[in-house]
């Protein structure tokens, strides 16, 4: 008896209550199989613990799996449980804070005993799957000690506890193989500047980062560390607030040779960027590592988490990681049912959803970059500076003075070349939904 007898595995095409439209892990697109492009991950906080509970309303979802709650077994049930979803669903990969894997104890030592007790589970379950991990943190926002920040924090004694937490998160995402480590900065900021020292902060956040990638190279870990910018919620103001920032801050700080970012949809929204912005600056510098696979609501202002629905955002998500050749993280679906979503099958619809959305995005993305329009006329665009003066500017070869020359001769400027943003939204459309 499993948890979601409701289904076998979820198929491509197979006419069944739930089967993917537009997934099919096996299709080649550009020379590289559609599960290749896409290495989704489940959150495990979302799927298997959040249960619908809002500022307004108690849960209504229920994810005991039938077992009591806080309990150890209810965490090996939720491990049971999110292994038969993922093998379902042929997810190859899982994310986790430490506290959504044990409930956590009174005395960290106590904690740590659970943590190694389920990550011994874990490891049991992953030696029979193809199952692998793709990011751990630590929850470093939730407990009361880190009202005023962790590495941020204004106490020594919670600094420490914020060290202790990560050591172990990373203890625990070694062990698990993982391909990378997140520092989400949830409580890293402030409320009111009238009792914030910013620089003091930020210098401690940052030894905080160095001691974790000085420890996690001595044991071993070969993968990313990744930031995931967010510019507010629950602070009024974050430090990673996006990705330029937390690309000065990594640089600022001798972090980025470790460091790339793990770029969440919802978060771009909530920065006042598209999702494609964060993607391309991240990209442009390096540092695209990771994505969190969610949307959220352009007409609120908070990080609603839902599951990708929107295929022009997916679209242009998969046109930034195509052009970038990959991730080396994966995307992991940071999102959750709607409150009254609130069964086991919404779980099913959610992912399908999500993993359709995307495969659908890679499609049309690839078909975008083979048809060659939009890369064909950025090209263009630029063309004056491919020869004279324009050649020599960008060579590096002139001077002020001799621009001024060229221009007091010129007299007058031609108009640069049209920018066409309505003939390429056209084209856009055009690979969409085609003829
Ligand atoms: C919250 C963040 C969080 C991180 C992991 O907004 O998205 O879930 O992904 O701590
Ligand atoms: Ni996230
Ligand atoms: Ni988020």
């Amino acid at each position: 008896m499993g948890y979601f007898d409701f289904t076998d595995k979820v198929g491509y095409r197979t006419g069944k209550e739930f089967s993917f439209r537009y997934y099919d892990p096996e299709k080649a697109v550009m020379g590289k199989k559609m599960s290749e492009h896409l290495p989704f991950a489940m959150a495990w906080w979302h799927n298997l613990c959040a249960n619908g509970v809002d500022m307004f309303g108690v849960g209504t979802a229920d994810k005991s799996f039938g077992s009591k709650m806080g309990t150890m077994e209810h965490a090996k049930a939720k491990v049971d449980a999110g292994f038969e979803f993922m093998e379902k669903l042929g997810i190859k990969y899982f994310c986790f804070h430490d506290v959504d894997l044990v409930p956590e104890a009174d005395d960290i030592n106590e904690t740590n005993r659970r943590i190694d007790e389920i990550s011994d589970y874990i490891l049991e379950k992953m030696r029979n799957t193809d199952i692998k991990c793709l990011w751990g943190t630590a929850n470093m926002f939730g407990n009361p000690r880190y009202m005023n920040g962790a590495g941020s924090t204004n106490s020594a004694d919670v600094y420490c506890f914020a060290a202790a937490q990560i050591k172990k998160a990373i203890d625990l995402t070694v062990k698990l193989h993982g391909r990378g480590y997140v520092f989400w900065g949830g409580r890293e900021g402030y409320e009111t500047l009238l009792n914030t020292d910013v620089k003091f902060e930020q210098e401690n956040i940052a030894r905080l980062m160095h001691m974790a990638v000085d420890y996690a190279r001595k044991i071993g870990f070969k993968g990313d560390f990744y930031i995931e910018p967010k510019p507010k919620e629950p602070m009024k103001h974050q430090y990673d607030f996006d990705a330029a920032t937390a690309i000065g801050f990594l640089r600022q700080y001798g972090l980025d040779k470790d460091f790339k970012l793990n770029i969440e949809a919802n978060h771009a929204t909530l920065a006042g960027h598209t999702f494609q912005h964060e993607l391309r600056i991240s990209a442009m510098n390096g540092m695209l590592g990771s994505i969190d696979a969610n949307q959220g609501d352009y007409l609120l202002g908070w990080d609603t988490d839902e599951f990708p629905f929107n295929v022009y955002e997916t679209t242009m998500c998969m046109y930034e990681v195509l052009k970038s050749g990959g991730l080396t993280g994966g995307f992991n679906f940071d999102a959750k049912n709607r409150r009254p979503s609130n069964d086991m099958k919404d779980m099913f619809h959610a992912y399908i959803l999500g993993m359709d959305a995307f495969a659908l995005g890679l499609l049309k993305a690839a078909k975008l970059i083979e048809e060659g329009t939009l890369e064909r006329f950025v090209e263009d665009k630029y063309a004056s500076f491919k020869q004279g003066i324009g050649a020599k500017i960008r060579a590096c070869e002139t001077d002020l003075e001799e621009l001024n020359e060229y221009a007091c001769k010129m007299k007058k400027p031609e108009s640069p070349s049209s920018g066409r943003q309505e003939y390429l939204e056209s084209v856009v459309n055009n690979v969409m939904f085609g003829d």
